[in-house]
């Protein structure tokens, strides 16, 4: 088996997920950074890899994948290591569920109107924008208040053990925290918070932890 390939720069929360899938399995990984802040994901070359100029895609013995869910479940269908995703139809439902409801609400909120505007303004020198985040903070606290009433009560985001929800709800939350609506909202959300002090320190975290 050749050493996979993960495209996409370490700060992204989708690339993120891959390495930690990658870590959580103890697999090595050649990671080829692309500096999406400056559009090289929307050239030719990366568009030969992912057609709707994204990040990550995931390269492994001749098979190219993009879109993180499906890198997702490559993962931890082809490496050995823990099993990712539960047996349980209901449990594995409610995984799914949680996947859906970050990629499709939470994300677009918390990293594509809060994380993004602190990252444009370190890295590109761009003025945040206050109304975007302000008119962003009541829905992302609806997102947050659905997503408490999907989590269970246990240390993991569903049931007893690690499964793909923890690390995107880990890959995206992990910038957040570290924004001043992040550090004042956080609190506000005791499930969260709690499962968040437990998971912030796993050490797949700590392995592909990113300044932002
Ligand atoms: N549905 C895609 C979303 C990936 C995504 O949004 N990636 C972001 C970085 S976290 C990206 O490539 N943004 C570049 C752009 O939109 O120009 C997936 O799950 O892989």
């Amino acid at each position: 088996m050749t050493m996979p390939i993960v495209h996409g720069p370490a700060y992204s929360g989708h690339v993120r997920v891959v390495r930690i899938c990658l870590a959580e399995k103890k697999v090595e990984a050649e990671l080829r950074e692309i500096d999406l802040l400056r559009g090289e994901a929307r050239k030719p070359a990366h568009r030969k890899l992912h057609p709707f100029g994204k990040v990550p895609v995931f390269e492994h013995n001749g098979h190219v994948i993009y879109e993180t869910v499906p890198i997702a479940r490559y993962i931890d269908a082809v490496f050995s290591g823990p099993a990712l995703q539960p047996s349980d139809p209901v449990a594995a439902a409610r995984m799914n569920q949680i996947l859906a409801v970050l990629e499709t609400y939470i994300h677009p909120l918390m990293i594509g109107q809060v994380v993004m505007q602190y990252a444009r303004r370190r890295y590109l020198g761009r003025p945040l924008n206050r109304g975007a985040i302000q008119k962003a903070m009541p829905q992302l606290r609806d997102g947050f208040a659905a997503l408490e009433r999907l989590m269970g009560d246990g240390a993991f985001v569903v049931g007893p053990s690690l499964t793909l929800a923890d690390i995107f709800l880990g890959a995206f939350l992990d910038p957040f925290t570290r924004t001043p609506e992040g550090k004042r909202s956080l609190p506000k959300f005791a499930k969260i918070e709690r499962w968040w002090e437990g998971f912030r320190n796993r050490p797949s975290m700590q392995a592909t932890a990113i300044e932002i």
